[in-house]
Parts: C-alpha cells; sequence; structure tokens
C-alpha cells in the first residue's frame, strides 16, 4: 500500500521538507507550523493512518520513533532541559494528516496540555 498523504510525498521526495533525521524505517522533519521552538515529526515509512490501524506486529515502529525523538533530543542538546511527544489519533485528538507520526516539541517551558 502506498502512503498517499502529505507525509507519504515527502518521505518518496516528491515534496520537499527540512530533513533533520531518516533510517530505513522512518523519516522526521521540521513541523511546517511549529507549535514550540523545536517541532520535529517522526514518521515511520510504513503506511499506517492512525493509531487505531496500528497492528500488533507493528507496535515496535511506534518504539522506533520514540527512541529515534529521544536520541535526536540528545544529540540536539535538549534532552536535559526536557521535552513533550505527542501523536494524536482522529478528530478528538485534533489528527489532520492520516500517516502515523509523532510530535517532538521543545525549547521552551510547554504549557500544561487537555481541552
Ligand atoms: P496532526 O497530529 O495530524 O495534527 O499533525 C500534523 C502536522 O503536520 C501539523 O502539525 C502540521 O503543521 C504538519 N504539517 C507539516 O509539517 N507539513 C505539511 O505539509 C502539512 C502539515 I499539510
Amino acid at each position: 500500500m502506498t502512503d498517499t498523504t502529505i507525509f507519504g510525498k515527502i518521505i518518496r521526495r516528491e515534496l520537499p521538507a527540512d530533513i533533520v533525521y531518516e533510517d530505513g524505517d522512518l523519516i522526521a522533519f521540521r513541523d511546517i507550523a511549529p507549535q514550540a521552538p523545536v517541532h520535529v515529526l517522526f514518521v515511520p515509512k510504513t503506511p499506517i493512518a492512525t493509531l487505531n490501524d496500528l497492528q500488533a506486529d507493528q507496535a515496535a515502529l511506534v518504539g522506533k520513533l520514540v527512541h529515534a525523538a529521544a536520541q535526536y533530543a540528545q544529540r540536539e542538546g535538549f534532552a536535559e532541559d526536557g521535552y513533550r511527544i505527542v501523536m494524536n489519533c482522529n478528530g478528538h485528538g485534533g489528527q489532520t494528516v492520516f500517516q502515523l507520526h509523532l510530535h517532538l516539541l521543545a525549547g521552551d517551558q510547554l504549557g500544561r496540555f487537555g481541552t
């Protein structure tokens, strides 16, 4: 199955993005509308629309996204100050791009989250 979302196009280099990390499983690039001084998206290369579609044999991919984000925080030097990772699912979660992704937010004191 091909990921027809905008993130699939970024993965296939059909659209430009500010890519900060890539390996065989995932790609990471800066969010086009940053919600914090650091706002990077970590996206698996496997097409998975939402967390609801994640199969048991794909669960390790989420661990890879989290690990890649934590490694990025270490490399960039803000791990000790701290950061937040977020995954939105469907409408109430605020998901707007239907290819699984993890938000990494950092660089300032973040507000409390909720409604
Ligand atoms: P969400 O969790 O699906 O709402 O996150 C989608 C994010 O993708 C959102 O923060 C957008 O700003 C971001 N984004 C992007 O970085 N580049 C794009 O071309 C598009 C959305 I469309």
